[in-house]
Formats: C-alpha cells, sequence, structure tokens
C-alpha cells in the first residue's frame, strides 16, 4: 500500500510540468501505486472551461483543483496536480485543504529564457505579439515558491533524473 497525497506541480508553461507528471505516474504503476494526472487537458477543457487566465480566473481554477484533488485524496489515490498556479497564495490555500504531509509542493524550475526557446506550442511568441494577453512570465507574473518540498531542475537534469528526484522522495518519506 501507499500513503496518499498530492503532489502539487508547479512552474512556468513550457517548464516540464505535464512531462513530469505523466512520468512520475508510469513509474508508479510499476510500482503498483493507483495514482492519477490532473492537468490542464482534463481540468480546463471540462470541469474548468468556464474559466480563462485573468488572476480572478486562475485564483478559481487552483481553488477547485484542490478540492478535486482533496476528494481524490481521501478516495485513496496519490494525485499528481500538474498546474502553473502562478500565485503564492492561492498554492497556500490549497496546501491548507490537506493534512500535514499529505500536500507535496514541487517547483518544477525552469527559467524564462529556456521555457521561451522551447516554446512547444507558440504561445509565448504568441503572448510577445501581443495576440494571447495575461500569459505567465511574459504578462502575468510567477510567484516561485519559497519553500517547496522538493525543487526539480528540467534545465540542468533529463526528465529520468527528475523522475527518480521524486520517486526517491515519496520512498524515503514513507509514501511508497
Ligand atoms: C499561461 C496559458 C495562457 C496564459 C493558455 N497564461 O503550456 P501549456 O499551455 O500547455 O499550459 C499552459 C496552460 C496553463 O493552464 P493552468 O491551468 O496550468 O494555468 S493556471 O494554473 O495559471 O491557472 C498554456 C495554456 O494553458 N495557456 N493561455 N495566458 N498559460
Amino acid at each position: 500500500g501507499h500513503k496518499s497525497c498530492v503532489l502539487w506541480i508547479t512552474g512556468l508553461s513550457g517548464s516540464g510540468k505535464s512531462t513530469l507528471a505523466v512520468e512520475v505516474e508510469k513509474e508508479l504503476y510499476k510500482c503498483k501505486v493507483h495514482s492519477y494526472v490532473l492537468d490542464g487537458d482534463n481540468i480546463r477543457h471540462g470541469l474548468n472551461k468556464d474559466l480563462g487566465f485573468s488572476a480572478e480566473d486562475r485564483q478559481e481554477n487552483i481553488r477547485r483543483i484542490g478540492e478535486v484533488s482533496k476528494l481524490l485524496v481521501d478516495a485513496g489515490l496519490l494525485v499528481i496536480s500538474a498546474f502553473i498556479s502562478p500565485f503564492r497564495e492561492d498554492r497556500l490555500k490549497v496546501r491548507e485543504l490537506f493534512k500535514t504531509g499529505e500536500f507535496i509542493e514541487i517547483y518544477v524550475k525552469c527559467g524564462l529564457e529556456v521555457c521561451e526557446k522551447r516554446d512547444p506550442k507558440g504561445l509565448y511568441e504568441k503572448a510577445r505579439q501581443g495576440i494571447i494577453k495575461d500569459f505567465t512570465g511574459i504578462s502575468s507574473p510567477y510567484e516561485v515558491p519559497i519553500t517547496p518540498e522538493l525543487v526539480v531542475d528540467t534545465e540542468e537534469l533529463k526528465i529520468e533524473e527528475c523522475v527518480d528526484q521524486v520517486i526517491n522522495y515519496l520512498m524515503n518519506n514513507g509514501y511508497i
């Protein structure tokens, strides 16, 4: 068995949050740990399709995702939530929904320059041109976590090394 918790993955667009989430989920599956990934693909197209990217909408986005994460943790899953979640206060409010040790904040560290160079969906380009407004890192803030449980640096490390860091954290702290 495992101890259910949420891995709260925060970072810029293009930092590698979703990739990390999916790769960690694959590794957990191998270990027979029942996990579930929440990300933009299954949340912003469904439950939260009424929300955009204003500060208010991002706050509501994160609040709802926090509540859904809590339901899934209560159901016994190891939840992996990968959202920019740019505001410290909103992340803190989600943390406060959980018991001590149930909320694990993971900062996916990658400089804006590198994220912008990767630009897998061409969104930074559009943001620079002003076609997309309120874009995180360009025209909307990202508040770097001050005391996350874990920092994974996708600029310096390969994705497999980042996955190992997360799995090691879970093993060393008795979650799996
Ligand atoms: C940031 C945006 C924006 C704006 C669309 N700002 O890299 P992606 O494309 O695939 O992931 C980003 C995703 C961010 O949604 P989140 O729910 O994680 O954001 S938040 O936690 O701030 O509510 C990006 C795309 O949506 N996207 N417009 N203006 N990212």
